[in-house]
C-alpha cells in the first residue's frame, strides 16, 4: 500500500510516538531540557525515523497535521514536567509556511497551560532559505509569543552568517560533524570556538549536538559551548524512561 495512505492512518490511529532527547548545561552537566524526536511505530516495519517518512509527507503536506501533533504531544509533556524544562521540537518548512503556524503553537501552549519560554523551535538553515520574509514574520511572531528559536545542524547549509544577522535567533546548534570528530582535529576546535564566541556577541546560546565521547565533551566545556546534547549524555528516550531521568536528577 501507498506510503501516504499509511501515514495519513498513523496520525487518525495515533501510532506517532515523541522520543526525548536530553540537554545538559555545560560545564555542569545539569539536565535543563530535551529535543522532541518523532517516530512511527509501524506493525510491519516497527519504528520509523523521521529521517525516512518526513520529506513524504512534506510532500504531500501532511506534515502540517503531523506537525500540529507534535507540537500537541510537546506541550502535554512540558504541563507534566517541571517548569525549569524546556522541550524543543523539530519544524519543517512547510509546517511553518502554513496557515497560522504561530496560531497553532500558540493554542497549543494555552490548551495545556505551559509557559511559551519553554517550548523551543528548532529549524534548520535550508528551511530559512527560500521565502525569507514570510518565514521572518512567522519567527518575529514565535518571538513574540515567548517562544524561542534555535537554529539546527549550523554550518552545514549555506549561508549560515547572514541567517544570524537577518533572523533573530535565541539557540544555534552546532552541528554532530563539527562535534563528533577526533578532537586532535584542530580544524574542528577552531570553528566551535569561533561559533560560541560569535554567539556571545550575538546573545545566543551554543549547543553541540553528537557528543559521543567524553573527549568531545571536554573540548566542548573548554571552547564555552553552553549546553551539550549526544549519546555521551543521553540518547532519544519514550516519555516514561524521560520522566524517570527527571526524577532521578530532583
Ligand atoms: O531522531 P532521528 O535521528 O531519527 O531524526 C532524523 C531527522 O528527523 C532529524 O533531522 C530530525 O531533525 C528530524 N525530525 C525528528 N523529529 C521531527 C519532527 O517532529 N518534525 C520534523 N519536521 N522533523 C523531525
Ligand atoms: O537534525 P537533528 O539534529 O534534529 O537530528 C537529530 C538526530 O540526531 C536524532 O535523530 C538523534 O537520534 C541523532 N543523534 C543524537 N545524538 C547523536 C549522537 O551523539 N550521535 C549520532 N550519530 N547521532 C545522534
Ligand atoms: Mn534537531
Ligand atoms: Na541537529
Amino acid at each position: 500500500r501507498q506510503i501516504e495512505v499509511e501515514l495519513a492512518e498513523a496520525l487518525a490511529q495515533d501510532a506517532f510516538e515523541l522520543h526525548f532527547q536530553p540537554f545538559y548545561a555545560l560545564p555542569a552537566r545539569r539536565l535543563i531540557g530535551f529535543e522532541a524526536l518523532l517516530r512511527w511505530r509501524n506493525p510491519a516495519l516497527g519504528m520509523v525515523s523521521p529521517a525516512e517518512f518526513v520529506p513524504i509527507s512534506e510532500a504531500n503536506g501532511l506534515i502540517v497535521d503531523i506537525g500540529a501533533w507534535v507540537l500537541e504531544e510537546a506541550c502535554r509533556q512540558l504541563a507534566r514536567w517541571p517548569v525549569h524544562l524546556h522541550v524543543a521540537v523539530n519544524a519543517s518548512a512547510v509546517q511553518l509556511r502554513s496557515a497560522d503556524f504561530v496560531g497553532q503553537v500558540a493554542d497549543a501552549l494555552r490548551r495545556h497551560g505551559v509557559e511559551a519560554r519553554r517550548l523551543e523551535v528548532e529549524l534548520t538553515e535550508t528551511a530559512m532559505v527560500e521565502d525569507g520574509r514570510l518565514l521572518s514574520e512567522v519567527l518575529k511572531g514565535l518571538r513574540r509569543l515567548g517562544v524561542r528559536i534555535a537554529m539546527d545542524d549550523f554550518g552545514t547549509g549555506y549561508s549560515s552568517l547572514a541567517h544570524l544577522r537577518d533572523f533573530e535567533l535565541d539557540r544555534i546548534k552546532i552541528d554532530r560533524s563539527f562535534i563528533d570528530t577526533d578532537v586532535a582535529d584542530l580544524g574542528s576546535r577552531a570553528v566551535i570556538r569561533a561559533v560560541t564566541s560569535l554567539a556571545q556577541d550575538l546573545n545566543i546560546l551554543t549547543i553541540g549536538e553528537g557528543v559521543e565521547t567524553e573527549e568531545q565533551f571536554q573540548r566542548l566545556v573548554e571552547c564555552g559551548c553552553d549546553v551539550g546534547q549526544g549519546y555521551l549524555l543521553g540518547r532519544p528516550m519514550d516519555a516514561a524512561a524521560a520522566s524517570r531521568l527527571i526524577s532521578l536528577q530532583m
